[in-house]
């Protein structure tokens, strides 16, 4: 599989890993033009898509697509990570993070302690050994409750999910796209999966959703990790979230 990775800058940067090629882009004329590094990764290993960068001047605004997230205040964000999951004591989110974010002012810094505290959503008796959050629309809506039944979102017209990350250490998360599989759920109900390495630099990863129903999602994005992955714990970064 073959897995891309941009990095833009105002001047020439030739980036080690690969060609470089110049592309106009249109950011409010902010960037006066970019420099596109793609360079291909294959990572070995279940389904992992996660691509390395070169240090990038972003620009700080939204590209095309449906956002999942772009900044903390941005009015078209969709989705909200309220789907808390396993050990979800064990889970601190900040959606306002200003360390160092891919894009605009601000990203969303996760802490996955790997503590086992509860509260315990799993069938089994606790630690449940694991946690991860799905972002869901309406908030808090599982797919179970009739009176959400027509509220989703149509994205039939888009063909992957982009996202950023970077973590304090290198590690291995798992994401999703779809995959709530209550009766009035997602249409795509096997979740899209991609098991991510992350690094402490900024990486774009893409989930591809060629092929699959995405008339009617309500479990927009999700991340999920466990002992055997990050027994210590884990702390990681997520920017620029969209379905393009
Ligand atoms: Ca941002």
């Amino acid at each position: 599989m073959n897995n891309f990775c941009v990095a833009s800058a105002r001047t020439g940067l030739m980036n080690r890993y690969g060609a470089v090629r110049k592309l106009w882009i249109p950011c409010a004329g902010l960037c006066a033009f970019a420099v596109i590094a793609v360079c291909t990764f294959t990572f070995s290993g279940t389904g992992i898509a996660a691509t390395e960068t070169k240090p990038a001047e972003a620009c700080n605004k939204p590209e095309e697509g449906f956002y999942v997230y772009f900044d903390a205040d941005y009015q078209k964000n969709h989705f909200t990570p309220s789907g808390k999951m396993g050990d979800c004591g064990d889970i601190e989110m900040n959606e306002a993070c200003e360390e160092k974010p891919h894009s605009g002012k601000s990203c969303i810094r996760v802490v996955y302690t790997a503590k086992g505290k509860g509260p315990n959503e799993c069938d089994y008796p606790a630690p449940c050994k694991w946690a991860g959050v799905y972002w869901q629309y309406p908030p808090n809506n599982w797919g179970k409750e009739k009176a959400h039944a027509e509220k989703g979102f149509d994205l039939s017209q888009y063909k992957r999910l982009i996202f950023w990350a970077r973590a304090d250490k290198d590690c291995r998360i798992e994401f999703k796209a779809g995959g709530m599989i209550g009766q009035y759920g997602d249409s795509l109900k096997e979740a899209r999966v991609k098991n991510a390495k992350l690094t402490t630099s900024w990486q774009k990863c893409e989930i591809d959703l060629d092929g699959a129903d995405l008339s009617h999602i309500i479990g927009g994005f999700c991340w999920v990790t466990n002992w055997n992955e990050n027994s210590d714990g884990i702390t990681f970064y997520l920017d620029d979230i969209r379905y393009e």
